[in-house]
């Protein structure tokens, strides 16, 4: 374990790592009821280097009812709008200022690479939290004209008002532990809401130092609670739980199925944000270097496990093998190594299971027909590292075609035309992203509303912000978060009608 006493950590993140971790419930830092705990997994190692306890249904019990509590008592839901504006852009504040710390602990949690950690993810919650600290002053509704054909004689007044849902109930994955964090926080704590937050349970640690900061900021106790642990118990009983009015999940579109049930079974209101299989279009036009650089960071970006990463790439026939013959190339150069070392730029994936989960997906692959130009095994080390994969000879009925492997592999097929493409593209249960490369503009302008995907991306992949909405088609979920959209997910409507 001499790499978290090394020089690679910062002193805060050798300070975190050095104390007990506690789950955060109404203001007080607290063990699982059932006293079990979690180990948390360096996957760049396979050795366990830290512990979390291992909430259940009764931790999911008290978390609840203590964000209730602060829900309806205390300071919260007297708090002015510009009030909660403060505190998120503090809150935010504060992330900037841990950035390092946050980086590094994403780093040795889930595997990926700290400078992208820092340049990426705690970047975009830093950005994320400021933009929706602007939204808590803008919660608005509107005012209408009401008459009624039977009471002529009567004037009335109408309007609507925007409320805050009330407790959220958010799960979220590993592959971007702090962004989906943020990505639930943000509109909960900008609208009013109070949340209890279950991690995924291979990486619990930067909610809990999330937690921290929310307290440091000043927020009332039992606005912010977390419950690590598994997603069997302690995320299904949040999921099931009839004090929650509102449930955030992002994950597996099996699991997410799972959740809306259970969700819908009280009418809990319920958001999901799941799986894809998003491809990436490469016209005839397009400058074949430029496509296969777009098409690595496509897939490659984290690991491969980003639920738009562009998994399929449907390159034009013309441009065929010049652009797969550059994305091998850059797959075979690609640096593996622990996401602590700043020099990665592939890190392992998130656990053994993940692993094992790419590693079968490529067999498949192969006992179907496949051939890798580059990648194609696990690599070298102890760590869970899978070598990114390009895959060709691939037919649109394999499974590496059809189904999210989450990992760094891409399957590479040509086209003929554009409607060709736009039916193969489509051809997907999921519908969360796909991108087009071309400075066709009318080809391009043409294809984008045949795409049956909740973001297309031209001339880049990957790329989010916080004013843009995101979220799928078909079985990529329900509902838009971030932007603008985020706010119907967080507060519900109520109509007004006066007789004057
Ligand atoms: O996801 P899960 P897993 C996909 C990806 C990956 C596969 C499996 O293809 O290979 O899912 O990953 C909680 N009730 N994505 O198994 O299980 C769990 O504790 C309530 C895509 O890790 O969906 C975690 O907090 N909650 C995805 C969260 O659900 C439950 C990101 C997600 O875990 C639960 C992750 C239950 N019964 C995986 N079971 C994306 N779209 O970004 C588990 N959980």
């Amino acid at each position: 374990m001499d790499r978290y006493k090394g020089e690679l950590l910062s002193d805060d993140t050798r300070r975190f790592l050095a104390q007990p971790k506690r789950m955060a419930i109404g203001g007080e830092w607290v063990e699982a009821l059932g006293g079990g705990m979690l180990e948390v997994v360096d996957p760049a190692s396979g050795q366990v280097f830290d512990r979390v306890p291992a909430g259940e249904a009764t931790d999911i019990d008290r978390a609840v009812a203590a964000a209730r509590r602060a829900f309806e008592q205390g300071d919260w839901p007297r708090m002015r709008p510009v009030d909660r504006e403060r505190l998120l852009l503090r809150l935010a504040e504060l992330v900037e200022a841990h950035a390092q710390e946050l980086a590094e602990i994403e780093a040795l949690d889930n595997g990926k690479p700290v400078t992208m950690a820092r340049a990426v993810d705690v970047a975009l919650v830093v950005d994320f939290l400021r933009y929706m600290a602007g939204w808590a002053t803008k919660i608005e509704g509107s005012t209408m004209e009401v008459s009624v054909p039977l009471v002529r004689d009567r004037e009335f007044f109408g309007y609507t008002r925007r409320e805050p849902v009330g407790v959220v109930g958010a799960i979220i994955p590993w592959n971007f532990p702090l962004l989906m964090v943020a990505w639930k926080a943000g509109p909960a704590l900008a609208s009013g809401c109070t949340m209890v937050l279950k991690p995924a349970e291979e990486t619990p640690l930067s909610a809990l130092r999330f937690a921290e900061l929310v307290q440091q900021a000043g927020y009332p106790a039992g606005v912010f609670n977390v419950v690590t642990g598994h997603g069997h118990s302690a995320g299904a009983a949040l999921a099931a739980h009839k004090g929650v009015d509102k449930v955030a999940f992002t994950g597996s579109t099996e699991i997410g199925k799972l959740v809306g049930k259970a969700a819908l079974d009280n009418m809990t209101r319920v958001s999901l944000e799941l799986g894809g299989k998003s491809p990436v279009i490469v016209l005839d036009d397009a400058d074949p270097a430029v496509a296969a650089a777009g098409a690595a960071q496509a897939i490659f970006f984290n690991q491969g496990q980003v639920c738009c990463a562009g998994s399929r790439l449907y390159v034009h026939k013309s441009r065929f093998e010049r652009v797969v013959e550059g994305l091998s190339g850059i797959a075979a150069d690609m640096k593996l190594g622990a996401g602590i070392e700043p020099s990665t730029q592939i890190g392992p994936l998130v656990s053994a299971v993940q692993q094992q989960r790419v590693l079968g997906y490529i067999r498949s692959g192969f006992e179907e027909g496949a051939r890798a130009l580059a990648g194609g095994a696990a690599g070298e080390g102890e760590g869970y590292f899978v070598k990114p994969t390009v895959l060709v000879d691939t037919r649109d009925d394999m499974r590496v075609v059809r189904e999210e492997i989450f990992g760094p592999v891409v399957v590479a097929m040509p086209y003929d035309d554009l409607d060709e493409v736009a039916r193969r593209a489509n051809d997907t249960p999921y519908g969360l992203g796909a991108s087009i490369w071309s400075n066709d503009l009318s080809r391009v302008h043409r294809l984008v509303p045949k795409i049956k995907a909740g973001t297309v991306w031209v001339n880049c992949h990957n790329i989010l912000d916080a004013s843009m909405p995101f979220g799928g088609y078909k079985q990529s979920g329900i509902g838009r978060e971030m932007g603008r959209a985020v706010l119907d997910l967080y507060t519900e409507g109520k109509s007004v009608i006066m007789a004057l």
